[in-house]
């Protein structure tokens, strides 16, 4: 199976990277986590998205926060799809994040999820890695019955206590 690339732009951004990495384990999917920053280590960010393809990646997911440009920067060098997550930070919510993640030029495109949505970024790149790989077809179809089996517990229990 083709790995998942997930890079985020600083250490402090791992609480969300955590939440993605803990929902590819649950999927038994592999992955490999970096810390390249698309300011601090614009060459050494570039380098990996450029060789990712032939490095048996099949997704990259970006974490950053602030002025994030880490996604748009990785999907510059190369046409693996790229899932962004604007991580929050403490002057303006992750707006600033949020806008600079999905705001991309027409011919780059960044799939941006959330602010700090890293179970959703994993859930996506899963999703992609599942369109010829029927086994986790199954185990995402599987999930989203349980999901909603959740759910409808829950239903019947404020129904009958309210
Ligand atoms: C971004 O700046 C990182 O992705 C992080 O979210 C934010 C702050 O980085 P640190 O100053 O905590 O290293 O590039």
């Amino acid at each position: 199976m083709k790995k998942v690339g997930i890079i985020m732009g600083s250490d402090s951004d791992l609480p969300i990277v955590q939440k993605a990495v803990d929902t590819l384990k649950s999927f038994g999917v592999p992955y490999e986590v970096h810390v390249y920053s698309a300011h601090r280590t614009p060459l050494e960010a570039a380098q990996f998205a450029k060789n990712a393809e032939q490095n048996g990646f099949g997704v990259l997911i970006a974490a950053a926060g602030m002025a994030a440009h880490l996604a748009g920067a990785l999907a510059a060098q190369t046409t693996l799809p790229v899932i962004g997550i604007p991580c929050k930070s403490n002057a303006l919510e992750g707006i600033d994040a949020l806008l600079s993640t999905v705001q991309m030029p027409s011919g780059v495109p960044v799939a941006t999820v959330a602010i700090n949505g890293g179970t959703n970024a994993a859930l996506l790149s899963i999703q992609i890695l599942a369109l010829s790989d029927a086994e986790l077809s199954a185990k995402l179809k599987a999930k989203k019955a349980s999901d909603a089996e959740t759910v409808l517990k829950k239903d019947n229990e404020i129904t009958k206590n309210i």
